[in-house]
């Protein structure tokens, strides 16, 4: 199960979970020996460990804590990897940057000078569009990393650090840290309800929300602002069938929570995406989910609770009220 509503089993070695996040797990051991479970830090500062052994006092060995995953251009929101003839290689350097860079344009960044000549790439131009003019700028590789046309919706003020130019759907990957690691790892793609969903009815209206910061200054929101800078909840009537898409703009993963209901992943087969509750959107990702809207006023906002405090926090307000007027 997935945040405790039953999936399809899958098998995998090791899987990311994010705060508030909940998998049912079963360990099938093949030997009768004892086994370490390990879990480990996204940033890889530190890890946890249990054993598993058929008799008490007994230990394996543990494996020392890997290296430390790296940003990537990905992460930045930037999908190159359509682009034939584009060494990805390259984003090494772009790896382990200032986040102070973050906020210029990349022909401003260290390392980015190389990318200058790769807008003669062959297939450049056939680059797939995401829905805006984002691709207008694309020929003289002037990709900025704070467009706001890229997030018509957002607010942008110093809350804002970067706009994810190309977000992608990256439900399919393995979390940061976890991409080569030489075993199965859990990806949301994986995950697919057990029973059918009780509302199959297809969304009827769509809503972007951009998940949104500057790491410098410890600032975090959605839509460019922070809570207290908010004047309206988003709002949704009774029983409306809502798809919403989670836009990271941010170069870290946030865990998004919604109280009160269950949504469902929109990869699935119609009727059948896995009901959560909590969502990692990737840094430079996009998650998109589907849910039916139970009268009130609900919180929705990053399961850190330090960027929750911090202002990545809002109100989902449905109406109207049970026994309330519209
Ligand atoms: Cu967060």
């Amino acid at each position: 199960a997935a945040d405790g509503q039953d999936v399809r089993p899958v098998e995998v070695d090791e899987f990311q979970i994010g705060n508030a996040e909940t998998y049912d797990v079963i360990v099938q051991p093949t030997e009768e020996r004892a086994f370490t479970i390990v879990s480990e830090a996204v940033d890889r500062s530190g890890m946890g460990r249990a054993t598993l052994a058929p008799r008490a006092g007994m230990t394996a060995p543990v494996p020392p804590l890997r290296e430390r995953p790296l940003a990537t251009m990905k992460d930045m929101g930037m999908d190159m990897s359509s682009m034939p003839g584009m060494n990805m290689g390259g984003s090494g350097a772009m790896a382990g940057m200032d986040h102070g860079a973050a906020g210029h344009d990349m022909a401003a960044m260290p390392g980015m000078a190389a990318m200058q000549g790769m807008a003669a790439a062959p297939g450049l131009a056939a680059q797939k569009p995401r829905g805006s003019d984002a691709m207008g700028d694309m020929g003289g590789m002037k990709m900025s990393m704070r467009d706001p046309q890229n997030a018509p919706g957002v607010k942008l003020g110093p809350g804002v650090q970067t706009i994810a130019p190309m977000p992608m759907d990256r439900t399919g990957e393995a979390g940061q840290g976890l991409e080569s690691v030489g075993h199965r790892v859990l990806v949301y793609k994986d995950l697919i309800a057990l029973t059918p969903s009780s509302d199959p009815r297809m969304p009827t209206r769509a809503l972007d929300i951009h998940l949104t910061g500057n790491m410098e200054r410890f600032m975090w929101g959605f839509d460019g602002l922070k809570f207290s800078e908010t004047s309206k909840p988003y709002t949704f009537e009774e029983g409306e069938r809502v798809r919403v898409t989670l836009i990271n703009d941010t170069m870290m993963a946030h865990p998004i929570h919604l109280h009160g209901h269950f949504f469902e992943l929109a990869h699935a087969p119609p009727g059948h995406g896995p009901r959560k509750h909590t969502v990692i959107v990737a840094p430079g990702g996009r998650v998109s989910w589907d849910f039916t809207a139970d009268p009130g006023d609900w919180a929705f906002h990053c399961h850190m609770l330090y960027h929750m405090h911090a202002g990545m926090f809002q109100v989902f307000s449905v109406r109207p009220l049970d026994g309330g007027a519209a």
